[in-house]
Parts: structure tokens; C-alpha cells; sequence
């Protein structure tokens, strides 16, 4: 199984769309491991987009993650990562497909709502920003077997 850090931004939080999104990554049959509400600091989201530093929309983006609490979680299954990001969509709200979680609640650029891994090189670099490894449960859930079946894992 594959590990993601997911966070809800501080436009979900406002928005009061937390339970809306979860439930999605739920329905789908992903695991959440971990989960936290934080405000998060000049220093985590430094290292959380370190490499958008010197682009032009760096430093708003910071001053945006950092505005308001967030939603931060650790997200398991088969593919995580891609499933993940293929439920987000596009980066970009207004160009992002009806039925992800971008396109059906967002029209922004900055204010897309969700941040998912984009690889397991960036997933494991980004998890320990905000999860100790104590903090990530291993724990089975009893609709799995009908979640993955012989073949899938
Ligand atoms: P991603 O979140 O889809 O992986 P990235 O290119 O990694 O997109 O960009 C990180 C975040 O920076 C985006 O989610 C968005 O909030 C913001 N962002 C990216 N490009 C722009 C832009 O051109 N203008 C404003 N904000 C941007
Ligand atoms: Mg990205």
C-alpha cells in the first residue's frame, strides 16, 4: 500500500467543505493513516513547496497556507498517490474537470483547495513535515477484503 500526504487548505477550512472532501477519499475505499488541524508555520510551508521557491507565486502561496488552519492527513491505498491526485484534478479550478474535487468546488488558481504528493519521492519528503511516525496508524478496516480483491494487490 502507498502513502500520500494530503492537506485541505485553508480555503476548505473557511469553506466548510473538510467533511465533503474526506468523505470522497472514504467512498473511494482510501485509508486515512493520520489526520491533524493545524495552523501551519513559516517554516512547514517553506519546506512544503521548497520547490516553488522563486517563482513569482511562491511567496503568496506561503502567505496563503500559512493564513488560516488546515486539514493535514495521511492517506493509504493501492496507488494512493495517483488516485489521489487524479480526485483532485488540474491545479487550476476553472479548468478542472466536473467530478474532481478541484472542478466541482473551486474556480481559482491559488485557492484550489487540497495539496496531494505528487510522487513517492515528494510523499515521503512531505509526509515527515507534518506526521512523526508514531502518529501514522496501521490498522485494518473490516470492508477492506470488498475494497481490493485477490488480484489487485
Ligand atoms: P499542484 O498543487 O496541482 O501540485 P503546483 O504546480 O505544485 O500544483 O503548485 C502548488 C500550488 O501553488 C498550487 O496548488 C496553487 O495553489 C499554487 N499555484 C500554482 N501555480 C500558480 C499560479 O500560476 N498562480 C497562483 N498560484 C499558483
Ligand atoms: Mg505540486
Amino acid at each position: 500500500m502507498e502513502r500520500t500526504l494530503v492537506v485541505l487548505k485553508p480555503d476548505t477550512v473557511q469553506r466548510r467543505l473538510m467533511g465533503e472532501i474526506i468523505g470522497r477519499f472514504e467512498r473511494r475505499g482510501l485509508k486515512i493513516a493520520a489526520v491533524r488541524l493545524l495552523k501551519v508555520s513559516q517554516g512547514q510551508a517553506e519546506e512544503m513547496y521548497s520547490v516553488h521557491k522563486g517563482k513569482d507565486f511562491y511567496q503568496p502561496l506561503v502567505e496563503f497556507i500559512t493564513s488560516s488552519p488546515v486539514l493535514a492527513m495521511v492517506i493509504e491505498g493501492l496507488d494512493a498517490i495517483a488516485v489521489v491526485r487524479t480526485m483532485m484534478g488540474p491545479t487550476f479550478g476553472l479548468g478542472a474537470p466536473s467530478g474532481s474535487i478541484r472542478g466541482d468546488f473551486g474556480v481559482s488558481k491559488r485557492y484550489n483547495l487540497i495539496h496531494g504528493s505528487d510522487s513517492p519521492e515528494s510523499a515521503g519528503r512531505e509526509i515527515p513535515i507534518f506526521f512523526r511516525d508514531e502518529d501514522i496508524l496501521q490498522y485494518s478496516l473490516a470492508e477492506e477484503p470488498w475494497v481490493y480483491s485477490a488480484i489487485d494487490k
